[in-house]
């Protein structure tokens, strides 16, 4: 009989980690800055222009060589070069998994399934810029001959979040004189708002789907197309004018009304929380330009390179993957925080969430076999400092330990008085105070009431990362997102998890479909439902009357 293979819980690696965490558990991080002067210096690293101090985590220099032997006996380097070689790592959906290739350079070669695929992403990246160049000069125009003014993407999940992240991130890069919304929820809200003032004449709508049968998206394209031809006489013939697709689905897309030829395809290796960077990015590119499109790619290009090439102890997203491992399965964390000092940013820490938590939220191994450990935590966030005034309370005096990764930018983009320093200085000041704290004597010597000493400790001892950039732009950008792709590709690599299905959001599709026609029944249903649901049902039906 086959041998069972290791679970992570019986490799060396991680007892020795389980057992070295036993000894430095109760050792804080005053001690560790106090005893080694080098230690900044140590823990830091810089590479394509992404500055990362890790210091401030709970680790010394044995951790950090058991994290890599861990990194190590998972065989880590190996399940990159499968990656970046076409393997089909994606088992249960026995896909190739490439993100890489849609921002690789024309020249390279990147097989999937026996075919070099970047001729064609290059292919539908120049069908891109033909489309955008027409669009952003007013060539392009709508049924009535008006040029376009407002862009709608239509899409949900990684057919939403990168595009409407990516908008908002580079904001400084874009063309103002044209209106840019995001359409995502089924509730018809989301619709409503994003359409109420606009002029269907001037509006082109980007139905972004790989599938093109997603719920959620497909409602939405028929509301768009009915409130477009609405406002255009109920000619059909706009339709071809007013709304393009981005697919792997060209029947579906023929079978909507859109004309094939403005439809911008990806592929089956891309999965869609991985997407940004493909077809989908279409209103990227149409926010920022074709040329700020490039650059963006050629960000993530620079971090895929580092990723895939720089060994194991110096490689940013390999170590960023590894100390969350160490925060979560170690210490026990069960949450991030994402913290980006950069207002931009704003809807970052939402695309994270569906990054780390859709990849690496998974309950089995690779084979099938339930874990022997946790896996992904969940991740949270809001810029600072805004959060600072609300939740951070918990960060610094809660119970629950929350290790937090701080972005922040040496240059502001829109440079105003002392803002950037005073917001710089918040970011540094949070890092010192989670770390280092302050003692009941330190509360004392300031001459604190008594009774209030306690209410005013500061334990530390709370681990943060801090990644410093010189300034937002689009190459920046692209290198945060594929250095977060490549933390939880490493992190997904130790759980030994499959970090590119999704399985988890299928149960709840297909109950919803099965509860839709119960609610809209004008005769009353026979429920079969457990009780609860049954009695929503029937009180939501009355309600609604
Ligand atoms: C991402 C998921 C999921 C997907 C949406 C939209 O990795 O697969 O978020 O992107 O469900 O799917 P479609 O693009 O097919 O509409």
């Amino acid at each position: 009989m086959k041998a069972q293979p290791k679970s992570l819980t019986q490799k060396a690696a991680w007892k020795l980690l389980a057992s070295h965490q036993k000894q430095v558990q109760k050792v804080h991080l005053r001690k560790l800055f106090s005893d080694d002067p080098n230690r900044a210096r140590k823990f830091s690293l810089k590479t394509a222009g992404l500055f990362l101090d890790y210091s401030k985590n709970r680790i010394t220099d044995k951790t950090m060589d058991l994290l890599l032997q861990l990194a190590r006996e998972c065989d880590l380097k190996r399940k990159i070069e499968d990656m970046f070689n076409g393997e089909k790592i994606n088992v249960t959906e026995n896909r190739s998994v490439l993100h890489v290739a849609l921002r690789a350079p024309e020249k390279a070669k990147i097989w999937a399934d026996g075919k070099n695929v970047v001729p064609d992403v290059h292919a539908v990246l120049k069908k891109m810029e033909q489309f955008a160049a027409m669009v952003l000069s007013g060539q392009w125009k709508g049924y009535s001959g008006k040029s376009i003014r407002n862009i709608v993407n239509v899409g949900i999940g990684g057919s939403d979040l990168g595009p409407v992240m990516a908008y908002e991130a580079l904001r400084h890069y874009s063309r103002r004189d044209l209106v840019f919304r995001f359409v995502s929820n089924v509730d018809g809200i989301d619709f409503h708002e994003a359409t109420q003032d606009l002029d269907p004449a001037e509006t082109l709508f980007i139905i972004s789907s790989k599938t093109f049968t997603t719920l959620e998206t497909m409602t939405n394209a028929q509301t768009a197309r009915e409130w477009l031809l609405a406002g255009m006489g109920n000619k059909m013939e706009a339709v071809a004018r007013h709304f393009v697709a981005v697919s792997t689905n060209a029947e579906k897309v023929a079978a909507f009304g859109i004309d094939t030829k403005n439809m911008f395809g990806f592929w089956d290796w891309v999965g869609g929380r991985y997407s940004m960077d493909s077809a989908i990015g279409l209103s990227t590119m149409l926010a920022i330009g074709p040329d700020h499109f490039r650059a963006m790619l050629d960000g993530f290009h620079q971090m895929d390179v580092h990723f895939r090439t720089a060994p194991l102890d110096r490689n940013l997203p390999v170590l960023m993957g590894l100390l969350s491992i160490w925060n979560n399965n170690f210490l026990g964390a069960e949450t991030v925080a994402i913290l980006p000092y950069e207002q931009y940013l704003k809807r970052f820490p939402a695309y994270l969430q569906q990054l780390t938590m859709e990849s690496n939220g998974k309950h089995v191994t690779l084979d099938g076999r339930t874990v022997s450990h946790d896996t992904c935590p969940v991740f949270w966030g809001e810029p600072g400092t805004n959060g600072q005034h609300s939740f951070y309370q918990l960060i610094h005096q809660g119970t629950r330990l929350i290790p937090c990764d701080f972005i922040a930018f040496a240059k502001a983009l829109a440079p105003m008085g002392r803002h950037h320093d005073i917001l710089m200085a918040n970011v540094l000041a949070q890092a010192e105070a989670l770390a280092f704290g302050k003692t009941a004597d330190e509360v004392k010597a300031e001459g604190t009431a008594p009774e209030l000493v306690p209410h005013r400790v500061f334990e530390g001892n709370r681990p943060s990362n801090i990644l410093l950039a010189d300034q937002l732009t689009p190459s920046v950008l692209g290198k945060l997102v594929a250095l977060y792709e490549h933390s939880v590709f490493t992190q997904g690599a130790i759980w030994n998890v499959d970090s590119f299905d999704q399985w988890g959001v299928e149960l709840g599709k297909v109950l919803a479909q099965r509860i839709i026609p119960e609610l809209e029944n004008s005769q009353e249903p026979r429920l079969k439902h457990d009780s609860s649901t049954n009695q929503l049902i029937r009180i939501y039906r009355k309600m609604k009357k």
